[in-house]
């Protein structure tokens, strides 16, 4: 008898401490897709034979195939088709949430139009609830468009606009009340950070919460805060009454004493904020949990960022969602090893350039502790028209509404390089979205990305303001960095201002000595030279502290179908990391030994195997503070005058043949070693 009573206390005191929760289920639609590359009448009903078409899996997207070799691609439409197994159950909502398709999807089910979505990077929810048939089998349709739209934004940029379902596409199934799904693709709750210090953080929650049903039904909204090792820290109750057949928002504020606040890469600590909807009996109908990272910021125009109250270092970089031979039909494997390599650069930002990025993505970088800018694809162009203003501020709040409770993200981005080819005023358009911004989230700045180009009372817009240049490539030479960076010091509305773009491109098969600044436009793209620009402009970044944030343009190599240069076809080969991942170059290393506590120490140029002068410098990359040098075992001496994380033993002389070049070094101990062969094959 014994361990029956045991069980059953255990067992009662498990249901007091969890009461029923109808969790909600959630499943992803990866495979059993049909898709045709092309508009196929009557695609979306059940008589149309898809046997022939494709069989594929998501995330896919077209258009890639040619725009990586430097092609036009394919802008038009495609279908997806898929059976759908699933029968209503008496008390459940079904729904259907896309996390992206580009540009413009419509969705059918049993030939049914359920509606459409503009504009290629935001989620967007259907309820299916009352189309779905009573014999269980279901025909999913989808027809995708790239095709480009006036109302849609990019209308113009530097990237190639891929098609396709390249996110996850999601069947949700909830209770009959439940914290609304379709509003803007968002999760239906936002938990703002009204004020945030060491002693308080006080959240003001709003959650949607949606009542199909003719009753005016009294329930509960509990918002509870569990610390990271699961712990109940603080809970709120807010009795409600549901208006029938309605969406409505329910408020209430909680405070957490004492928050562990997310204190960046340092200690990126992550509370789990819970919204559930219960019943008069606690039975809890709906729960959504997000990660919940307590933190404030403020950018000082002189002295810089602040993160949480101490001055906190915003470098890093840009990246597009493009990986080779996938576009934009990333995994999540392929994210993890994308953040892999921003937290081995040591990067504390990134702008995730220039659109809304995956949802999983802005989570990693809640849990690396990296901030980020993000954005909405209002690039170069825009049109000063009612129906491209429509979608952009559609875009605007899918951006913010999907994605208001990431810690990580710092500022709302609402164009970039506004300007070139305006052929309007567009400060109405823009003023417009940023008091759409401010509305939605007043704890977060807006911000923008501008060039010289662009018409100068349009940075003054946003809160904050970032700086595309690109001296030592488009500009003047790379020694006008400095001087580049002053004359924008009262740019800003506030002061101060970020380096939202700066490089050079290289193709790391590409080398030169003493390398000369090449012709953007040409096929010579040497390593050297990006390793060089890079090295003059931190040094200019660093040395000004009113530039309180800057950011390498780019992580990652990524296609451009209209690019022909540098020795690669469709390809900006400004990445510090190649297109596959596989090729960290020079300058990835450059700013590892400015970024990074993980000891390491690189041989630059080390892919210069092929030598024809005997007579040369050797550069290192280290962030310990006494590299030793040695050619064919022979020592060339140790230098401590790094400046950067820069050494370089210049003038020495290699041997015809195999060179063999190796470097140690330790740093706390820890002894660190690299190693390459040059060969010189005509010495002069
Ligand atoms: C820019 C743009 C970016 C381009 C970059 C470049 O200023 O904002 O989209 O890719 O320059 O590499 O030219």
């Amino acid at each position: 008898m014994r361990p029956l009573i045991f069980l059953t206390i255990g067992f009662a005191l498990f249901l007091h401490l969890a009461p029923r929760s109808q969790a909600r289920e959630n499943q992803r639609l990866d495979d059993g897709w049909r898709f045709k590359l092309d508009d196929v009448a009557g695609a979306e009903k059940n008589g149309l034979d898809a046997a022939g078409w494709a069989m594929v899996s998501l995330p896919h997207c077209w258009g890639w195939e040619d725009a990586q070799q430097g092609k036009n691609y394919y802008r038009g439409p495609g279908w997806y088709r898929r059976e759908l197994n699933v029968s209503a159950q008496p008390g459940k909502r079904y729904f259907l949430r896309f996390e992206a398709a580009s540009l413009v999807a419509d969705v059918y089910l049993n030939e049914k139009l359920l509606g459409q979505h503009r504009g290629g990077f935001g989620a967007f929810c259907f309820e299916i609830t009352k189309q779905l048939s009573d014999t269980g089998t279901n025909l999913l349709a989808v027809r995708v468009d790239n095709t480009k739209a006036p109302d849609i934004a990019p209308l113009d940029g530097d990237f190639s606009v891929y098609g396709g379902l390249y996110r996850p596409v999601h069947l949700i199934v909830t209770d009959e009340y439940n914290f609304a799904l379709t509003d803007h693709g968002s999760s239906g709750v936002a938990w703002l950070q009204t004020s945030v210090s060491k002693e308080q953080a006080v959240l003001d929650v709003t959650a949607q919460i949606s009542n199909p049903l003719t009753n005016h039904q009294p329930l509960r909204l509990v918002a509870s805060v569990f610390d990271a090792a699961g712990k109940l820290v603080v809970s709120q109750t807010e009795p409600i009454t549901l208006t029938s057949h309605f969406t409505a928002p329910f408020f209430l504020s909680i405070t957490v004493p004492q928050p562990h606040l997310w204190n960046g890469r340092k200690d990126p600590y992550l509370y789990q904020a819970v919204v559930e909807l219960r019943t008069t009996n606690d039975v809890a109908v709906d729960r959504v949990e997000q990660p919940l990272g307590l933190r404030y910021y403020s950018v000082d125009p002189d002295k810089g960022f602040f993160l949480n109250g101490e001055p906190y270092h915003l470098h890093g970089v840009d990246r597009h969602q493009d990986f080779m031979n996938k576009g934009w039909a990333i995994t999540e494997a392929d994210m993890d090893t994308d953040i892999a390599l921003l937290k081995e650069l040591g990067a504390t930002v990134i702008r995730c350039a220039h659109y809304q990025h995956s949802d999983y993505f802005y989570s990693l970088c809640d849990r690396a502790g990296i901030l980020v800018w993000a954005e909405i694809p209002q690039v170069n162009t825009i049109r000063i028209a009612p129906e491209f203003e429509n979608t952009s501020r559609n875009q605007l709040l899918d951006l913010i509404r999907q994605n208001i409770n990431h810690p990580a993200i710092f500022a709302w981005s609402l164009f970039n390089e506004v300007g070139n080819g305006v052929t309007e005023d567009p400060h109405r358009e823009l003023q417009n979205l940023n008091n759409l911004a401010h509305g939605e989230d007043p704890t977060r700045p807006t911000i923008a990305g501008a060039s010289v180009m662009q018409l100068p009372q349009t940075a003054k817009i946003p809160d904050l303001i970032g700086w595309n240049i690109y001296p030592g490539w488009y500009g003047g030479s790379k020694e006008t960095y400095g001087r580049e960076l002053d004359r924008r010091q009262t740019t800003s509305r506030h002061g101060g201002f970020g380096v939202s773009e700066y490089g050079a491109g290289a193709n790391p098969a590409q080398h030169e000595q003493n390398p000369r600044q090449p012709k953007p436009t040409g096929q010579w793209h040497p390593e050297e030279w990006q390793a060089e620009v890079h090295e003059t402009a931190w040094a200019a970044i660093k040395a000004r502290p009113f530039v309180w944030g800057s950011f390498v343009w780019c992580l990652f190599d990524f296609a451009v179908n209209t690019r022909h240069e540098g020795g690669v076809e469709g390809l900006n080969d400004k990445g510090l990391v190649t297109r596959d991942r596989q090729t960290k170059k020079d300058a990835f290393y450059f700013y590892k030994a400015n970024w990074s506590d993980e000891p390491f120490v690189y041989i630059t140029s080390r892919r210069f195997a092929e030598r024809t002068n005997a007579v040369t410098d050797v550069k290192i990359y280290s962030n310990a503070a006494e590299p030793e040098l040695f050619i064919n075992g022979v020592s060339q001496g140790k230098r401590s005058d790094g400046t950067n994380g820069v050494f370089i033993w210049k003038n020495l002389t290699l041997a015809p043949g195999e060179n063999k070049i190796t470097a140690s070094a330790q740093r706390n101990g820890q002894p660190l070693a690299d190693a390459c062969v040059w060969k010189l094959s005509t010495p002069r």
